[in-house]
């Protein structure tokens, strides 16, 4: 797979703060804003209305952004999807690879060991968390704030993925602190217009690219 690919705006679908029924709607207005990298995350919700959900996700996102499941190696398999989220208690990445041998696989890390092993065992980006306080996660580590970005950023060679408080004000000087990918969740679903909100927030990161 392309590492390439994981950069800029990671958006997650949550069934947290989404209906579960109509994620497919609104993965078709984030990719018309020009998302890239959509994620389906659903974790107190039955297999088949995961299912149901990630096949409408795939579709809406078919050959226009990569798709990703949370946890579920299964519902990816079935759905279609190009990848897989994993996180420390999840299937291990050794054992995932076997079933998706060709997909992309990121794995959840909160300190430079965790980094370290999934890069080893092969993930092809690491999310790294939270940056910040969310509200989205009830049992997240504490905050690792941009030192502790700046400091693990230069130890992995594979991109990092920052997740956790991150809101259109904080995704560039999230980028610039050391991460591919910013992965925001609560800043672009509770927004009024999550379409506008995503956008906005890719154009402010390309902006900021182009200066560098
Ligand atoms: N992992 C670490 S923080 C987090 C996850 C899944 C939640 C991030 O959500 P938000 O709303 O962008 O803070
Ligand atoms: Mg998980």
């Amino acid at each position: 797979m392309n590492r390439n690919k994981i950069k800029g705006l990671y958006c997650v679908i949550d069934s947290a703060w989404v209906e579960l029924s109509v994620a497919g709607q609104w993965a078709e207005k984030l990719v018309q804003a020009g998302v890239e990298i959509i994620q389906l995350r659903a974790k107190d919700d039955g297999s088949r209305a995961v299912l149901e959900a990630a096949c409408a996700v795939r579709a809406a996102t078919k050959g226009k952004a990569l798709f990703i499941v949370n946890d579920r190696l299964d519902i990816a398999l079935l759905s279609g999807a190009d990848g897989v989220h994993l996180g420390q208690d999840d299937i291990p990445l050794s054992e995932a690879r076997r079933l998706m041998p060709s997909g992309i696989i990121g794995v959840s890390t909160h300190n430079l060991e965790e980094a370290r092993e999934a890069e080893s065992f092969g993930a092809d980006y690491i999310s790294f968390g939270p940056i910040f306080q969310t509200k989205t996660k009830k049992d997240a580590d504490i905050p690792k704030g941009l030192e502790g970005l700046r400091a693990l950023a230069p130890n992995i060679g594979i991109p990092i993925v920052a997740i956790g408080g991150i809101t259109a004000d904080s995704a560039v000087p999230v980028l610039e602190a050391g991460a591919s990918s910013v992965a925001i969740i609560s800043d672009i679903l509770l927004a009024e217009d999550i379409g506008g909100r995503a956008a906005g927030i890719i154009s402010r990161i390309r902006t900021a690219l182009k200066e560098r």
